[in-house]
C-alpha cells in the first residue's frame, strides 16, 4: 500500500456527514416525506425554486467542535463531509461558482473551513465528498442514457436539451477548479471522496487524479474518481462476504437515509452497528458511518446516542 494510506488502514472507523440545503426540508416537500439529499431531483423542483429554497438555509446551531467531539467519542478517527452533493451547491466559499451556500444563504462562516479546523484541533483526519458526475445546476451534465441504470439521473427539468451537453465543459469549468479550491484553501485534505463518476472519461479521471497528487500527494482518493483509478473501493450499504486485502470502506446509514429525514425512525441498534464494525474490520475494511445533521446544524439525538454506545464499547473492547 502507498504510505499515504497508513493512517487510514489503522483508522478503521470514520464519520460520514450528509449536510446541505436539502437538510432543511428534513425530507419533506409538499406533504411527501421520503425525500433526502436528492430533494431537487425527487421532488422535481425547478432550479430557480430550489435556489430560492437554498437561500433560507440557516445553520444557527452548527457547532463544528461539537460534531468532531461526537465523532471522537464514538471512536471515529476521520470525517468526510459533503462539500458538494448532486444539487451542485458548494458547501464552501467557492470563487468558481456562485451556486455556493455561503453566497446563497449569506453565511458568515465557511462550514468546510470550520470543520477542517475543528478536526485538526481535535486530532481527527478530514476529508470531503464531492459529487463528480452529477450536478443539477450545471447545464452541461448529460444523462448518459444507455449507460446503465444510474446514467439517467440528471437535471432534465431546466436543461432538457441533452444533445448539447458536453460533460468536459462542466468538468473544466466547475469540477476541476472546485476540487483545486478544496485542495488549496483548507489545509491538508486527507481524503477526496468522489461520488457518481458515471460519464467521466478515463482521461478526465486521470487528469483529476494527477491534479490531486500534485496539489496534495498525501490525499487519499476513493475509486469513485472513476475508471478504476483511485486508492480504495467503496461498497455502499453492504459488507462484502469475504476478507479482502485490497483497501475498501463500507459506507452506511444509521437509519434509512443519508441526509436528515425527520420521518425516518428506523434506527439501527447500537449492537448491530458494533457487529458491523467488527465484521468489517475483521475482513480488512473500514467503516464509514453516516450522520445527517438537521438544517439548523444539529446531529440528531438518536444518532448521537448510538455513536456514544459504540464509543463506550470500543473503550472497553477495542484495544488491540
Ligand atoms: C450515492 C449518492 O447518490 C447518495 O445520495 C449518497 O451520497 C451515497 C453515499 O452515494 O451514490
Amino acid at each position: 500500500l502507498p504510505e499515504r494510506m497508513n493512517w487510514w488502514k489503522e483508522a478503521k472507523f470514520g464519520m460520514f456527514i450528509h449536510w446541505g440545503a436539502y437538510s432543511k426540508a428534513g425530507g419533506e416537500w409538499k406533504g411527501e416525506t421520503d425525500h433526502h439529499e436528492w430533494l431537487q431531483f425527487t421532488a422535481k423542483i425547478p432550479l430557480k425554486e430550489y435556489t430560492e429554497f437554498a437561500k433560507t438555509f440557516d445553520p444557527k446551531d452548527f457547532d463544528p467542535d461539537q460534531w468532531v467531539t461526537i465523532a471522537k467519542n464514538a471512536g471515529m478517527k476521520y470525517m468526510i463531509i459533503t462539500s458538494k452533493h448532486h444539487d451542485g451547491i458548494a458547501m464552501f466559499d467557492s470563487k468558481v461558482s456562485d451556486h455556493n451556500i455561503m453566497k446563497l444563504a449569506r453565511l458568515k462562516r465557511d462550514p468546510i473551513r470550520q470543520l477542517a479546523q475543528a478536526c485538526r484541533k481535535q486530532g481527527i483526519r478530514f476529508g470531503v465528498y464531492y459529487s463528480l458526475g452529477r450536478d443539477w445546476e450545471d447545464p452541461d451534465v448529460p444523462t448518459g442514457k444507455g449507460k446503465g441504470m444510474s446514467g439517467w439521473r440528471s437535471n432534465l427539468i431546466d436543461f432538457p436539451d441533452e444533445k448539447n451537453k458536453v460533460f468536459n465543459r462542466y468538468f473544466k469549468r466547475k469540477a476541476m477548479p472546485q476540487v483545486r479550491e478544496l485542495l488549496t484553501n483548507y489545509g491538508p485534505i486527507d481524503v477526496m471522496w468522489f461520488d457518481t463518476p458515471e460519464l467521466i472519461s478515463p482521461e478526465e479521471s486521470k487528469e483529476m487524479l494527477e491534479m490531486i497528487r500534485e496539489l496534495q500527494p498525501n490525499c487519499i482518493v476513493n475509486q469513485r474518481v472513476g475508471n478504476d483509478l483511485g486508492d480504495y473501493g467503496t461498497p455502499e450499504q453492504t459488507i462484502p462476504p469475504e476478507v479482502s486485502t485490497s483497501p475498501w470502506e463500507t459506507c452506511m446509514t444509521l437509519n434509512g437515509h443519508w441526509a436528515y429525514n425527520k420521518a425516518d425512525e428506523e434506527w439501527k441498534s447500537a449492537g448491530s452497528l458494533i457487529r458491523n464494525l467488527v465484521d468489517i474490520s475483521s475482513k480488512g475494511g473500514n467503516y464509514l458511518l453516516n450522520v445527517g445533521p438537521t438544517g439548523d446544524g444539529v446531529i440528531p439525538k438518536p444518532s448521537v446516542e448510538r455513536l456514544n454506545e459504540i464509543g463506550q464499547w470500543l473503550e472497553i473492547n477495542g484495544k488491540a
